[in-house]
């Protein structure tokens, strides 16, 4: 496995320092297919800025770190990968940057990443590269080691031709990733795009989602990630967190509605549209302070990468007027907190929420949409989801609104508000069908049996 990050990553504590579990989904996801193996290594970045630490092992496989230095980490983490790519694959939210020195470090980067799993992996092995960061190891590793089985998986959407080929580099892009053998996609939207790519950019033959090229072929496929909803659902049922989650409930005022968003604090998660349709409602009478409330978690996340002071400006700003203009003494209307929570403590909200409020510019998939339809045992709460996630593509029963229409968003959110428990119920049956089926653990085995034959 090579990905930007270990599972594990270093913190320090006062004098010491000790490795804690890796926050995001895509841990939860491939944690469990290495666990108890003795022979698997994770090849990954431990967290802080460095050269290489000594191979150590976690859950009876190995971590292999990747050293990284400050200078890298602004050029290719906070740069290229974060600065350029992340906003051109969603869509060009915000204006990607395209600068030489950072590609220069992203090049960098992604050779060393090639080199540590070409002199890691056996003959033969299965390597598994993922994301946006290392996009170019596929190609590099396929070059230093024919022998091995390569595939890739793209977390983040894959943009419209029109945009990727806005990018300088968009050729050695396309020829890494079409090193490995299976390149795996959140959406059959992704695959299309990227095919559409290909064919643009390299002339090479693609026959349904297999790409001829070079005298080598790459199949594109469409794996939507789970979650791990046998934890997530046996933290819902456990008594401590039902406990906090009633205890939360309770200091927000168990007669008020409770509406939640939990998010990166990221441009693309769309917190800003949700809470301009949460001040019209209350301004136009359709919602009070008295009736409901919002809860905004929102997890620090990128703070050195243009773009996102902006967007943490402007949504405290328009917290703070929300709350200036309904609130009540003691009863704020929204309840905003830049804060990262335990697990344990994000179920807990999770099951004091009636209305969950999902609402992306442009997302890969959302795992906190599957999260929220894990912990509800009960099939009661409405879940309202962007239909430009990939998670929109499985929970077809959610409230699908779109993200740049206020007035059907505001619409959505006054009927999710409203919406009787028999409605809710069964939507949210469908859903949780979703959710048990498609699992983490099961995503992670089904890209891997396809790999294996291709
Ligand atoms: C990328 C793609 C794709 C959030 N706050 C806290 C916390 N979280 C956890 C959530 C969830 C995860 O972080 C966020 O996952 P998302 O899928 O919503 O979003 P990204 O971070 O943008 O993930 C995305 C994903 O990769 C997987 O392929 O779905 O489209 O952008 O699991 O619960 N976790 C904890 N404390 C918090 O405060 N512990």
């Amino acid at each position: 496995m090579a990905a930007n990050r270990l599972p594990v990553k270093r913190v320090r504590e006062g004098d010491t320092a000790k490795w804690v579990p890796s926050p995001g989904g895509l841990v939860s996801a491939l944690r469990p297919v290495m666990s108890g193996n003795p022979d698997a290594v994770w090849a990954g970045w431990a967290g802080v800025p460095g050269s290489e630490s000594e191979p150590f092992e976690v859950d009876g496989f190995q971590c292999h770190p990747v050293g990284i230095s400050q200078g890298e980490l602004q050029l290719f983490y906070e740069g290229f990968s974060n600065a350029t790519l992340w906003p051109l694959f969603h869509d060009a939210l915000v204006p990607p940057g395209y600068h030489r020195t950072w590609w220069d470090a992203y090049r960098t980067v992604n050779q060393r990443y090639a080199a540590t799993v070409a002199g890691l992996a056996a003959n033969g092995a299965t390597v598994w590269i993922h994301d946006y960061h290392l996009m170019l190891v596929p190609g590099l590793l396929r070059e230093a080691r024919p022998d091995l089985r390569i595939g890739f998986f793209l977390h983040i959407p894959f943009p419209a031709r029109e945009l990727y080929i806005q990018l300088p580099w968009r050729t050695q892009i396309i020829n890494g990733l079409l090193g490995a053998d299976l390149i795996g996609m959140q959406t059959p939207l992704g695959a299309d795009n990227l095919c559409r790519a290909v064919t643009h950019i390299t002339g090479a033959k693609t026959t349904g989602k297999l790409i001829r090229r070079n005298g080598r072929a790459t199949q594109v496929g469409t794996f939507p990630i789970g979650i791990d909803t046998e934890r997530i659902a046996g933290l819902a049922a456990s008594p401590e967190v039902l406990m906090r989650s009633g205890e939360i409930r309770d200091s927000l005022g168990s007669h008020r509605t409770v509406l939640l968003g939990v998010d990166r604090l990221d441009y693309t998660k769309g917190i800003e549209v949700r809470l301009r349709a949460f001040r019209e409602l209350l301004a136009e009478g359709r919602l009070s302070a008295d009736n409901c409330v919002l809860v905004q978690i929102a997890e620090p996340s990128r703070s050195q990468v243009t773009g996102y002071a902006k967007v943490r400006r402007a949504v405290e700003q328009m917290v703070g007027e929300v709350n200036g203009d309904f609130g009540v003494m003691g009863h704020p209307v929204v309840h905003y907190l830049h804060q990262s929570y335990p697990l344990e403590e994000l179920v807990a909200m999770y099951l004091m929420a009636d209305v969950m409020l999902v609402t992306p510019l442009r997302d890969g998939m959302n795992l906190v949409a599957k999260e929220y339809v894990a912990c509800r045992s009960g099939h009661t709460g409405v879940l309202v989801l962007s239909e430009f996630t990939g998670a929109a593509q499985e929970l077809r029963a959610a409230e699908l609104i779109n993200p740049h229409d206020i007035e059907g968003l505001k619409n959505a959110v006054e009927a999710a508000v409203h919406r009787t428990d028999k409605e809710a119920k069964k939507a949210m049956r469908a859903m949780r069908k979703a959710v048990h089926t498609n699992t983490a653990p099961r995503w992670a085995a089904g890209y891997l049996d396809r790999l294996e034959t291709c």
